[in-house]
């Protein structure tokens, strides 16, 4: 059994994978237990062995000629998943299914995009028809508790082109939880965390979104049994302390409380301490004790879906539960219980112009005080209400289900010139995450969500200026495989493919080296001060305003003239300190909350370099400087790495 979850292509037609990823894909750890425990129950029967194997095509090259030469050995039979394919992933997907056919390898297709497409239209369209002709066959809905049935059809060649099972939607109830291998797990930058959807369905009716037409408006969920176990055997098994629940509305979820209640108890009865992000929509903070019982738990972050701060644009989406007057008091809510705020923003509903973008990205700053936010651009996702509209209204959309990642232009807006609207999308990421405003969220949070927050201001800026695309979608250092391109684009030759990554590496290497000073004179200057530190500032304060209040202007001079003079003498230097100040290390003194000084004296040194003043250069200095660059990215190294992983 190989589970595939594939990724999508970039402009230039490569595979977005990257060397480490952030997150391990829920569905294919779901689908991974469903079939374990088949294996487990023998449900396909006794004399068969099942072999698991999954890729995830983010993060691994997958195979495809090793795979299907495996399938030719005797007495074994493949069957490839390509499992979760939203409808941006779905390209790369056919090309996979196209190839695994090719080898002969019964292939099965599943998620948002085929249950989505297939959900609101009753033909089928020509892409999936096109793998349907190929022989895949395509899944519609879930399948907790039917991939046993699937699979025995896959074992006596009895495929049928369409599974429809969205109307037998699963209970939850006592399914297995999706669980990881440790193989896995270290292809991420991270080693701890885990997925679960502890719940699925939403009662709202958003016209944007597509959840609701294939889980359904009925929430279903897992016992809290059933999670107790299986996040008590991923934490001992695999040290798995993070989680992101991945319910697009887990205040929805029947059965919250039981699992905030449970994830305390853990931590007090059983040292098992869990820390978890969750999705949530603006009204739950209103829910009785969701708040403290979250805060309580281990919620450390949560994500909401506030969409817009224009009031007509939510009508417009059918978004009528958000409230716009009420954001300030929901963001204070969870400010109060230490918990950090991260939204959702969408740009390029109707009554969105590239003004109201830029307004709305300064409101969210200055206004509401958001911590984080997370800009997708409007996107007709198939299996919304608004794409079914606008296919039938014969409405333009990209044909290229590739770009459907919400960071591409996919359809026509009226308030916008084509390349406006994406202009506009990437100004609103640029000025949220600006240096000041950074500065201004981590000097306010609470200590607790400091590195939380801190690393997620990296992995924003690494994905969205860096790599140049939504965060979502990037993990750490971009692979490019030479061979495996999108059908339609060359396979270049090993030397033109060498330079085109040495060019790569090269200006990436030049972009990492600006973000890590950047968010090394952030840490500088936000960093957390220690009790010592915080005691001398409160004093010199106090010394400061005295002396002002009390002391005429020739007084006060005097003063600061016998301080200078006396204070050096109250505790004498020891001969070591007197020989870094005389070079210039003392860093405590002169760098300790910004490198602003070091950074001119490069600025400088690169002028006087250029213009060929190079008697201008003093050589010790530039040794000094960089030893003390040095020291201070070597502080900031060991502050990152010893900050509590989180996600
Ligand atoms: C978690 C999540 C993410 C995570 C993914 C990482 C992770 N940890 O898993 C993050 C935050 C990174 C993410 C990003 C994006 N996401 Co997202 N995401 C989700 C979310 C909320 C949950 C996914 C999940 O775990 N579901 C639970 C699993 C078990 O359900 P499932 O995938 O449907 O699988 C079941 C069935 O479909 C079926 N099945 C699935 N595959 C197969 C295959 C076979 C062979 C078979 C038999 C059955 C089968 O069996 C499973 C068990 O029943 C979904 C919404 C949702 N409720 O599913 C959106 C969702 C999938 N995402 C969506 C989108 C658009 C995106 C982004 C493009 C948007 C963006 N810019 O953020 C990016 C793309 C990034 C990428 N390359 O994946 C859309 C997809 C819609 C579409 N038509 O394409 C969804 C539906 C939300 C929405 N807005 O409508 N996402
Ligand atoms: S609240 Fe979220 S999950 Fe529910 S319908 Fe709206 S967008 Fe979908």
């Amino acid at each position: 059994m190989v589970l595939i979850k594939p990724s999508k292509y970039d402009d230039e037609g490569y595979v977005i994978r990257h060397f480490r990823g952030v997150l391990p894909s829920n569905t294919l750890a779901c689908l991974s237990s469903l079939t374990e425990d088949l294996k487990r129950r023998r449900a396909l029967g006794h004399n068969l062995e099942i072999r698991i194997r999954i890729f995830d095509d983010t993060v691994q090259p997958i195979h495809v000629d090793r795979i299907i030469r495996a399938n030719k050995l005797p007495r074994n039979r493949t069957v490839v998943a390509l499992v979760g394919v939203q409808s941006n992933q779905f390209p790369r997907a056919a090309d996979l299914a196209r190839r695994f056919r090719a080898g002969g390898l019964q292939v099965l297709i599943g998620g948002f995009h085929v249950s989505g497409i297939l959900a609101l239209f009753s033909e089928i369209r020509s892409e999936i028809q096109e793998l349907i002709d190929l022989g895949v066959t395509v899944v519609k809905g879930e399948v907790e508790e039917t991939w046993g049935d699937i699979l025995e059809d896959a074992l006596y060649d009895r495929l049928r082109p369409i599974y429809d099972f969205l109307d037998r939607k699963p209970d939850l109830y006592d399914k297995p939880v999706p669980t990881i291998t440790r193989s896995y797990l270290k292809r991420f930058i991270t080693s701890n965390p885990g997925t679960i959807d502890c719940g699925r369905g939403c009662p709202y009716n958003c016209s944007f979104c597509t959840i609701i037409n294939v889980q359904g408006h009925k929430a279903r969920f897992r016992s809290v049994e059933t999670l107790t176990r299986a996040i008590r055997e991923n934490y001992k098994r695999h040290g798995i302390d993070f989680y992101f629940f991945t319910d697009d509305n887990f205040a929805r979820n029947a059965c919250w409380r039981g699992v905030f209640e449970m994830l305390a108890r853990l931590r007090a009865e059983e040292d098992i301490s869990i820390r978890f992000m969750i999705q949530v929509d603006t009204q739950s903070y209103k829910i009785p004790d969701f708040v403290e019982l979250a805060a309580g738990a281990g919620c450390t972050q949560v994500f909401i879906g506030m969409e817009s701060i224009n009031p007509k644009n939510l009508k417009a989406a059918g978004k009528a539960q958000n409230k716009v007057q009420e954001y300030r008091e929901m963001i204070a809510a969870w400010h109060g219980a230490k918990i950090a705020r991260h939204i959702a923003y969408i740009i390029g509903f109707p009554f969105d112009t590239p003004e109201s973008v830029e307004e709305d990205a300064k409101c969210l700053k200055q206004d509401l005080g958001v911590e984080q936010a997370s800009f997708f651009m409007l996107t007709p996702l198939p299996g919304s209400q608004d794409h079914a509209r606008m296919v039938r209204a014969g409405e333009y959309m990209d044909p290229d289900l590739n770009t459907y990642d919400s960071f591409h232009e996919t359809t026509r807006h009226p308030n916008f010139a084509p390349g406006e609207w994406y202009a506009a999308c990437r100004k609103a990421w640029r000025s949220f995450y600006s240096f000041d405003y950074m500065r201004h969220v981590l000097a306010n949070t609470n200590p607790e969500n400091y590195w939380n927050i801190f690393r997620n201001f990296i992995w924003y800026k690494n994905s969205v200026h860096i790599e140049g695309g939504h965060p979502m979608v990037h993990g750490l250092f971009r692979m490019k495989d030479r061979t495996d391109r999108r059908p339609g684009f060359p396979i270049e030759s090993h030397l033109r493919h060498f330079v085109r990554r040495f060019r790569d590496v090269r200006s990436l290497a030049r972009k990492w080296i600006a973000l890590v000073l950047e968010m090394e004179e952030l840490w500088l200057q936000t960093r957390n001060r220690s009790k010592a530190e915080l005691r001398l500032i409160f004093e010199l304060k106090r010394a400061r305003e005295g002396v002002n209040r009390n002391l005429r202007t020739a007084e006060l001079q005097l003063a600061h003239y016998r301080a200078k003079v006396h204070v050096p003498e109250l505790r004498a230097p020891s001969r070591l300190s007197l020989a870094f100040r005389e070079f210039n290390l003392d860093l405590a003194r002169r760098v300790t909350y910004s490198r602003a000084d070091i950074q001119k004296f490069w600025n400088n040194t690169w002028k006087s370099w250029r213009r060929r003043k190079t008697f201008l250069i003093r050589p010790h200095k530039v040794f000094l400087n960089f030893l003390r660059d040095a020291e201070l990215m070597l502080l900031f190294a060991a502050a990152l790495l010893r900050a509590q992983p989180d996600s």
